[in-house]
């Protein structure tokens, strides 16, 4: 009956409390202090040559240029996202520094993270604003070098499509952590602010509704399939990857409006389990990564969960078994 105590429970009860630091007695109900981001932003001056001239360091004064300190504050708030809600200290997990460049290229239409550092064009005017404008393009960029450094999906065909979906997640929570949004308030949207006022869109992808993102003579219809029957096999954008990630969006944000409350507390959190969980292969196929949701939400929340049955729903209404 009275079986042996784990020796930490045994200690807490025979230590003599008087004698230690406050700090001491508290330490497992003691959130880790969050930690400060570390943040370089260049400017590239309209070359496409990187890094560029460092322009604005950690901790000084906005610089003026607005491309500049949108990346300055956008890395911020996409720090304190992984920092405070996943205890993620940066793109690496241990204070890494987060480096990017604005200015890039003349008329520079995208954005990218090259392995090292996140590089944002100012868009040709006509289609394209600056890619600074967006906080979710921020967050997808930085996710990027969170994904490279995890599970590693592989820049190909349905991991490459989970790779780019994986970003979208938490570019989009970034944005409603900053805003305070819950998910029946987010927009679902990746990259609002990104088009000219011209352009027949209100974003880069929905999330919610792949495929309804933007109908514009220029850029044409959206092409995000959103249910695995109309998966696009294509040899371009290294299989697909843009567009078939419409298909791990859906299942993902109607998993979320179904629980409603704060995504990152439950979906997300059990994304960022699963990608760090160590057990998605580098070639994980959408299935497989589905399946590994589940198991996350199982060890999270719990065998009958509702946020493990709204993940299930949400693979089921999108054609993917978990
Ligand atoms: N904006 C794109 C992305 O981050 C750029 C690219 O495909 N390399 O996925
Ligand atoms: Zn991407």
């Amino acid at each position: 009956e009275s079986g042996e105590l784990p020796p930490f429970a045994r200690e807490s009860e025979t230590s003599d409390r008087a004698d230690r630091s406050p700090s001491d007695r508290l330490p497992s109900i003691l959130p880790d202090a969050p930690s400060q981001p570390d943040r370089r932003i260049s400017d590239a001056q309209g070359e496409e040559r990187l890094p560029g001239r460092l322009v604005r360091r950690e901790g000084q004064p906005a610089s003026g240029d607005d491309a500049v300190d949108e990346a300055y504050d956008g890395l911020g708030d996409t720090h304190r996202l992984f920092d405070r809600v996943f205890g993620r200290d940066s793109i690496d997990g241990a204070g890494m520094p987060l480096e990017a460049t604005v200015h890039y290229g003349d008329r520079y239409d995208n954005a990218f993270w090259d392995g090292e550092r996140m590089v944002f064009g100012d868009g040709d005017g006509e289609v394209f604003t600056g890619f600074t404008d967006s906080l979710s393009v921020i967050g997808h960029e930085l996710a990027h070098g969170v994904t490279e450094r995890s599970a590693g999906l592989r820049y190909q065909g349905q991991s490459g499509a989970l790779n780019e979906h994986v970003s979208d997640v938490f570019g989009a929570l970034v944005e409603q952590y900053a805003r305070g949004q819950d998910s029946g308030a987010a927009t679902w949207l990746i990259g609002e602010g990104v088009f000219t006022p011209e352009v027949q869109g209100r974003a880069l992808r929905s999330m919610l509704e792949p495929g309804t993102a933007y109908d514009d003579d220029v850029l044409g219809r959206d092409p995000q399939p959103a249910h695995m029957r109309d998966y696009i096999r294509t040899r371009d954008d290294n299989g697909g990857v843009h567009l078939n990630s419409g298909i791990p969006n859906r299942a993902f944000a109607l998993a979320a409006t179904r629980l409603g409350g704060f995504a990152w507390e439950h979906v997300g959190r059990v994304w960022y389990d699963a990608l760090t969980s160590g057990r998605l292969d580098v070639d994980a196929d959408f299935a497989a990564f589905a399946g590994e949701t589940v198991r996350a939400a199982r060890e999270r929340f719990g065998q009958g969960s509702a946020e493990a049955s709204a993940i299930v729903e949400g693979w089921e209404a999108v054609g993917v078994e978990p």
